[in-house]
């Protein structure tokens, strides 16, 4: 407790080294516990999650995302979830990182989060994480999680924005619809749009979505390996934001 007490009060001097450890401590249901009492409950800044299936391009956009945001100024941290390889994310995210002129910039965070093994896609206390980053000052919180089921329901409580990503030709469309996560996402993008197909798993979408009546959700086609349609999807994601 005491060591806690101290770790909050180097936090609090934005000593990188306390956030790393309360975060640690923060997956940890003793050390959550108590950081539950100290965090500021609704700290200012946005939580953009992206979940979609593995290999669907989430780390790559993640770090897109993460590169631009940099060079608009914007503080940001990722934590990135992989139940099936947990460090496969970070890992890829890092390498990009680590030869680009982040490697060292204080203005970006990432974290790999280890996620219990199953199906289950969000980490346990993932929220309180984030609200460590964002009252360390983060202005945006991305969380990469592949969505299954019950954890899409956790994501979406978590995230004010949730993004999902589909890719072309993969018989996705139909399972995230019976997931429900379809319904429940605020954006869409169907990556590797450099790929055949992306056109065909737009119109399809198009046909499920935004029928007369219902919420209207984008749908943006983007090439994360190319870089293309970027600008389009973060403009719409950061309107979203003032919204919400
Ligand atoms: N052709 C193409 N490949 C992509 C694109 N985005 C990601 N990939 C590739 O898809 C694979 C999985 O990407 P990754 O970002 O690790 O997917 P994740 O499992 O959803 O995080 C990697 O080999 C990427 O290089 C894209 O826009 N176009
Ligand atoms: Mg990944």
């Amino acid at each position: 407790m005491s060591d806690l007490k101290e770790l909050f009060e180097r936090f609090r001097q934005k000593d990188r080294r306390a956030l790393a450890r309360l975060l640690s401590h923060a997956t940890q249901s003793e050390g959550a516990e108590i950081i539950r009492t100290q965090v500021t409950p609704r700290p200012t800044g946005s939580v953009v999650a992206l979940t979609g299936s593995g290999g669907v391009g989430k780390s790559s956009l993640v770090g897109r995302i993460a590169e631009r945001l940099r060079n608009d100024g914007i503080q940001v941290a990722v934590l990135a979830c992989d139940p099936e390889s947990p460090y496969t994310g970070g890992a890829l995210l890092g390498d990009r990182i680590r030869m680009s002129s982040l490697a060292s910039d204080p203005g970006l965070f990432i974290r790999s989060v280890a996620t219990p093994g199953g199906r289950q896609a969000v980490a346990e206390n993932l929220d309180l994480m984030c609200q460590l980053l964002l009252e360390y000052g983060f202005e945006i919180v991305l969380i990469e999680t592949v969505g299954a089921g019950q954890a899409d329901v956790a994501v979406r409580e978590l995230a004010d924005i949730l993004v999902l990503l589909l890719q072309p030709e993969t018989g996705d469309e139909l399972q995230w619809e019976k997931a429900g996560i379809l319904e429940v996402a605020d954006v869409v993008v169907v990556n590797k749009a450099d790929l055949p197909g992306a056109d065909a798993v737009m119109a399809q979408l198009q046909g499920q979505l935004n029928l007369p009546g219902c919420r209207p959700v984008p749908i943006f086609k983007v090439s994360a390996t190319q870089g293309e349609g970027l600008d389009e999807l973060w403009k719409a994601v950061l309107e979203l934001r003032t919204e919400s």
